[in-house]
């Protein structure tokens, strides 16, 4: 019986990697239910400008997830704070030139509004990509811009890196806007 389970554990071990490979996912704690350093925010992602301004607020939320494991939620109250030119929760990632990659993440809305006046932005997937030689470009959507009330929906494009590019920064970025917003499960796979 000890022998069975000895087995069973080795072919756990055996398996685990190549199942965890076989996902081929590039972001690192996509799920954002990871808080090793008990921070109260997913590990491995910066959160700043307007979702990370008091009084607005990031945190995981346990409750409310597509995968299990927390969600981000982030609520923005006020614009009238340092850095209201957009929000970000971000991660770079080392990519190759000349490939392509898909790039996704499930979003849930509660009330998400632009400021008085305005009729364009919202929240989707931007990018920024850093040169060989160490730049940071522009920021750029990769999706468009959504607002409003909307229950868990994926959103996703695909992106080839131009030349001389070694990183690419993804972002779940806002433009200026209050509102409510969860985001889970961040995706980012090569096309082949
Ligand atoms: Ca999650
Ligand atoms: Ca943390």
């Amino acid at each position: 019986m000890a022998r069975k389970y000895l087995y069973l554990c080795l072919l756990l071990l055996i398996a685990m990697p190549a199942l965890a490979w076989s996902d081929n996912n590039l972001i690192v704690n996509g799920d954002l239910g990871m808080d090793w350093d008990k921070t109260g925010l997913p590990d491995y992602w910066t959160i700043n400008w307007i979702f990370a301004n008091s009084p607005n607020k990031a945190t995981m939320d346990k409750s409310i997830n597509i995968d299990g494991n927390a969600s981000l939620k982030i609520v923005v109250s006020s614009l009238d704070i340092p850095n209201n030119f957009a929000g970000r929760v971000y991660q770079d990632v080392p990519v190759e030139a000349g490939k392509t990659y898909e790039i996704s993440v499930w979003l849930k809305m509660d009330n998400w509004q632009l400021p008085k006046g305005q009729e364009t932005g919202g929240i989707n997937i931007s990018y920024w990509l850093q040169g060989t030689n160490k730049q940071w470009n522009d920021r750029k959507d990769l999706t468009p811009p959504l607002t409003g009330t909307f229950n868990w929906r994926e959103i996703k494009a695909t992106i080839k890196i131009p030349t001389k590019t070694q990183a690419l920064r993804v972002a779940l970025f806002a433009y200026p806007g209050t509102g409510t917003v969860w985001f889970d499960n961040v995706k980012m796979v090569e096309v082949k």
